[in-house]
């Protein structure tokens, strides 16, 4: 096993804290930078990966789930690993603006990374297809927000374009470093869990996120048998599911604006990641991400976005096909927090708050103890 996440954050004295200092410093020799690049970080990445063992029980399964909860990264997504590199790298070219386009949470991180390197964010999002609060970070972290009329696949068109102007520097994930940030993920779950697990089930839009774990866990176990690998599990929604359907879909529709995408760019990429990982990939329809979601929360204390969920939907579909052995190890990716789409978040509760008067005794009543 080669990155060793555990062995390089021994504290050097039992009474001090581990000092985490992001995915570019902890793992340097994995990633294609060199000394003199620049590191612009907020110290992403090392985020916890959980048990939940509750919410294995309410599905029925007989196996352990490890949720890697990529919520903790400083925008609250897994962008920031890769954005970590790619913004790096764009300084490191005197890159002055970085372009991406966004079904919000790489926008969020790209905003969040120029804004610490110095340098201009311009962000092209589907307009009115975003969850609230990844557009409230991009305004916020100071990007100029484009909205267009159209959707993702069509501003990332765009983006391709403006990027060969030689203008601007594109930080979408046909950039490759951010695979290669990315990848760092599943170097930690095998540190954490000592071995890979036997699958791996994570939600599917641009398909970058499914390409940088099957990077990761291939150049951690390059000198093993394949045998330690995970197999590759990927969900797609049911109304946005080209890789499903195995044909680009012009009008993607669902309810997790996350990966409302018809034409993911690194398409090959998951293709090679299942097909070498003998994996699967397959659709869930909104109501089974938004019954997953709330589940989640409520069975784990856990409140993730519904485009993680899909991966969650996808557990338990599989779990009813009887397609997770007993006693596997299973691993989910859990890739934005809950608090950015507090739209859907209020819908799907579907309870409101009971308004009393400022008494005890109504305050009584409403418990009914
Ligand atoms: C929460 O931000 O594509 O398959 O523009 O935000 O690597 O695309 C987001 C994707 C899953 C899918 N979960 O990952 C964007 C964007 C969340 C996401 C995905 C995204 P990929």
């Amino acid at each position: 096993m080669k990155p060793g996440l555990r062995s390089q954050t021994q504290p050097t004295h039992p009474s001090r804290p581990v000092v985490w200092k992001g995915v570019i410093h902890h793992y340097a020799r994995y990633l294609p930078v060199s000394k003199s690049t620049p590191v612009i970080t907020l110290q992403e990445g090392n985020t916890p990966l959980i048990r939940v063992s509750n919410f294995v029980e309410a599905c029925g399964g007989e196996f352990e789930l490890w949720l890697k909860c990529e919520a903790m990264n400083p925008t609250c997504s897994f962008k920031d690993r890769g954005m970590t590199v790619a913004v790096s790298k764009a300084v490191e070219k005197h890159a002055k603006v970085v372009i991406c386009a966004s079904t919000g949470n790489t926008s969020a991180s790209a905003a969040a990374y120029a804004a610490r390197a110095k340098i201009r964010c311009v962000v092209l999002l589907p307009h009115g297809k975003i969850a609230l609060g990844k557009l409230a970070q991009a305004l916020m972290y100071g990007a100029t927000t484009v909205a267009i009329d159209g959707n993702f696949d069509e501003a990332l068109r765009i983006v391709r374009e403006l990027g060969e102007t030689g203008l601007v520097e594109v930080v979408n994930s046909v950039n490759p470093v951010r695979i290669e940030g990315q990848k760092t993920a599943a170097f930690e779950i095998c540190d954490h869990l000592g071995r890979a697990p036997d699958f791996h089930f994570l939600p599917v839009g641009n398909a970058g996120n499914i390409t940088a774990y099957w990077k990761g866990y291939t150049e951690y176990f390059s000198d093993k048998e394949t045998s330690s690998l995970p197999r590759m599990f990927g969900y797609q929604a049911s109304g946005a599911a080209p890789i499903v359907e195995g044909r680009p879909i012009d009008k993607p529709e669902t309810v997790a604006s996350a990966i409302r995408i018809g034409n993911p760019a690194s398409w090959e990429g998951a293709a090679k990641a299942l097909k070498e990982s003998n994996g699967h990939i397959d659709k869930v329809t909104d109501a089974e991400i938004l019954a997953a979601y709330q589940l989640l929360a409520r069975a784990e204390g856990l409140f993730v976005e519904p485009a993680s969920a899909a991966a969650l939907a996808g557990i338990i579909q599989c779990t009813k096909q009887n397609l997770i052995p007993k006693g596997s190890l299973v691993a989910a990716t859990m890739t934005g927090h809950g608090l950015k789409d507090p739209d859907n978040a209020i819908k799907t509760a579907g309870v409101e708050p009971v308004v009393v008067p400022a008494q005890r005794e109504a305050v009584l009543k409403v418990i009914g103890v």
